[in-house]
């Protein structure tokens, strides 16, 4: 009876195993998640029954360990280095030229290149294959015992795969939290009212020191290794990038980003080519490191202090930057939302000089506990709008002031009003708001709306400040003569706007209904209700019953939609676009074709025909949906020139992937 339970939770083991190497390093699920769960509770109730047989390599001690309360010291068995940093394209050259000085070589040297992701350094000892301790790096000589947490991270294998690893086994990696798990975790944080993480790397920190491993179990948490060490060199193979490979098939996940670059050039263009992917991936990087592939070659050049000779980071300018907020004003947006915004003392952070960052509203401000006067840690992350992430608070200075909440709307005087269970505050003012007027026809006029060429915000805020424009409607007005009045509008680019506003009178149906700019109506939205009604009447007398047979429109949806149509001024706004010549092309109600509805694109890379919005709006056209991230339910990727990550994992998962070529004449094959 014992025998035949060993052999089943033996097979149960391994099956797991491999599902989990599957799903969590590879990226390539092999069963349905309720497959996976049948052989998890299987081996559970086999294991309740027979504890004698629960084994710490067992996928079911993942879940996190009782709280302990201290974290036991370990000494490494090798040493944990850390890596010398290169800041310029200078000081890359100069450590190459280091290398082959010391290796007296003039020919080019080969490197791995590799990212550097931004998490913590972890050491996995791995004895006849299972894992048998975890720990931080430390001092680089003694670190902390973190074998429960690291046991919960699925990544992790505590079963090596294959047969041909050496007994002795010391594995060097960095444990992350991607940006969408940071995202989401901080979110949820924040819905608890607990305290945030300043960033994924403090976040992965916070998570693994974690006493309880049970709330490890729940971060999002994994672990990407690029080293390795043994007891016996002759064990591994003699470069460094076989060794990594040696790892995968170990059933380590491997970055795949990494590859070899021969000489200091090809060095500088991976580091460009990181450099660029960066806000891409779908992690944290913050540098990109340079090993010297040759084992013997790494061993002839030894080591500096702590710092192997045969390294380098070359790193990325930096996220995060220090700061002094000297203002908090309050902005108002086009749907009346007043929003705090911190006028910054200017810094450099993340490629730009920055001197606003957004607060959100009051909630957030109460959260940081910002006070005026307060040194700030700002972040700047690939292209999203710079952040306050942390007040320093033991450099806040003598009657630093905290802020109030607006009473009133400080543009149009009116009350500002905050409703139960919602965090933004608004301005009751509505239209009769000139802030609201003016982002209103900001937003008609904008790329994704109506898209009319020549009106930058700067010309809106200008022809507002004038009192030439106060509702859309009063675009459709403006003569040659009236705009060649503004500073630096000549005859050629007055003659143009006007051109371009004209154009701009028979929108499609969607664009026009988007660009009234109505509560949560976004483009999704948008086309949802045009295909629906087919035309702007039925849709300004729908109840809201009728609203949300609408996909994707719910109660509160349709009752702004509801509400923006009851209001008089937006009728009048309305007839007065009519009266100017606007006329939406009409769709015929629900009856338009998808030949694409239920798949789902991800588009990648540059494409060079049009641009990605423009692939995104043609492809909803006809009923695709369009995602920012591949996974196994991804119909088709379609990857333009510098396709990175996401192109790399639509190969691993099988996903079919079209170039823009194949793009082209698969949308012309649709009648586009
Ligand atoms: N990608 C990568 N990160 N990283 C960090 N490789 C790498 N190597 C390191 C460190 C500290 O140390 C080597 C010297 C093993």
């Amino acid at each position: 009876m014992v025998d035949s339970a060993t052999q089943r939770i033996e097979q149960l083991r391994t099956d797991i195993d491999e599902h989990n190497y599957r799903y969590y390093v590879l990226d390539e699920p092999a069963v349905p998640d309720a497959e996976y769960d049948r052989l998890m509770r299987e081996l559970r109730d086999l294991e309740s029954k027979h504890p004698e047989l629960v084994t710490p390599d067992s996928p079911t001690q993942r879940v996190g360990a009782m709280p302990s309360n201290t974290f036991e010291e370990v000494t490494h068995r090798v040493p944990m280095l850390s890596l010398d940093n290169a800041f310029s394209a200078e000081e890359l050259t100069e450590f190459d030229r280091r290398v082959r000085d010391r290796l007296k070589r003039a020919e080019p040297v080969e490197y791995v290149a590799e990212p550097k992701l931004d998490g913590l350094a972890v050491s996995l000892h791995y004895e006849d294959g299972r894992l048998v301790r975890a720990a931080t790096r430390g001092d680089g000589y003694t670190g902390e015992d973190i074998t429960a947490n690291i046991r919960t991270i699925y990544s992790v294998p505590l079963r090596l795969r294959g047969k041909d690893y050496p007994a002795m086994l010391e594995v060097r990696g960095e444990v992350y939290m991607p940006k969408a798990g940071f995202e989401k975790l901080n979110r949820a944080l924040a819905d608890r009212g607990e305290k945030t993480f300043v960033n994924p790397r403090n976040a992965a920190a916070g998570s693994l020191r974690q006493k309880d491993a049970r709330v490890t179990a729940r971060r999002p948490l994994e672990l990407c290794t690029y080293s390795v060490a043994v007891d016996n060199e002759n064990d591994l193979p003699n470069r460094h990038w076989d060794c990594i490979q040696k790892l995968k098939g170990w059933g380590f996940r491997i970055n795949p980003e990494m590859r070899k670059t021969t000489g200091v050039d090809e060095c500088l263009e991976a580091y460009s080519d990181l450099l660029e992917l960066r806000n891409e991936l779908p992690y944290e990087i913050d540098g990109i490191v340079f090993k010297v592939n040759a084992l013997e070659l790494q061993r002839d050049l030894g080591f500096v202090s702590r710092a192997p000779r045969w390294a380098i980071a070359q790193k990325f300018p930096a996220q995060e930057e220090m700061t002094v907020v000297e203002a908090v004003e309050f902005q108002v947006g086009r749907t009346g939302a007043v929003t705090p915004v911190a006028r910054l003392k200017p810094v450099f952070v993340g490629g730009v000089t920055v001197s606003n960052a957004s607060l959100h509203n009051m909630d957030e401000i109460e959260r940081l506990d910002l006070h005026v006067g307060d040194t700030v840690i700002i972040r700047r992350a690939g292209d999203v709008i710079p952040q306050v992430v942390k007040v320093v608070a033991d450099k806040r200075p003598k009657g630093a002031q905290d802020v109030k909440r607006p009473e009133r709307c400080p543009v149009c005087d009116s009350e500002v009003v905050q409703l139960e269970g919602e965090v933004v505050a608004r301005c009751s003012g509505g239209l009769y708001c000139g802030a609201q007027q003016r982002e209103a026809i900001k937003h008609y006029g904008s790329r994704r709306a109506l898209d009319i060429e020549g009106l930058g915000e700067k010309w809106i805020d200008i022809l507002f400040d004038r009192g030439m424009i106060k509702t859309v409607a009063d675009l459709y007005t403006l003569t040659i003569d009236d705009l060649k009045t503004l500073d630096r509008m000549g005859e050629k680019s007055a003659s143009n706007l006007v051109d371009a506003i004209a154009g701009s009178r028979e929108p499609e149906l969607w664009r026009f209904i988007y660009a009234l700019g109505i509560r949560e109506v976004g483009e999704a939205t948008a086309k949802g209700l045009a295909a629906h009604f087919g035309d702007l009447q039925p849709l300004m007398e729908a109840d809201e019953d009728a609203l949300q047979v609408v996909p994707d429109v719910g109660p509160v949806v349709a009752g702004h939609v509801r509400l923006f149509f009851e209001q008089s001024h937006n009728q009048e706004i309305i007839q007065a676009l009519k009266n100017a010549g606007v006329r939406w092309k009409q769709e015929a109600p629900s009856a338009r074709s998808s030949p694409l509805s239920g798949k789902t694109f991800v588009l990648t890379g540059t494409l060079t025909e049009m641009t990605r919005d423009d692939a995104k709006a043609k492809l909803e056209a006809m009923g695709a949906k369009v995602s920012g991230s591949v996974s196994g339910k991804t119909s088709y990727v379609v990857a333009g020139e510098a396709a990175g990550s996401k192109l790399t994992k639509a190969e691993s998962l099988g996903v079919p992937v079209m170039d823009e070529v194949e793009f082209l004449r698969f949308l012309e094959a649709q009648g586009v």
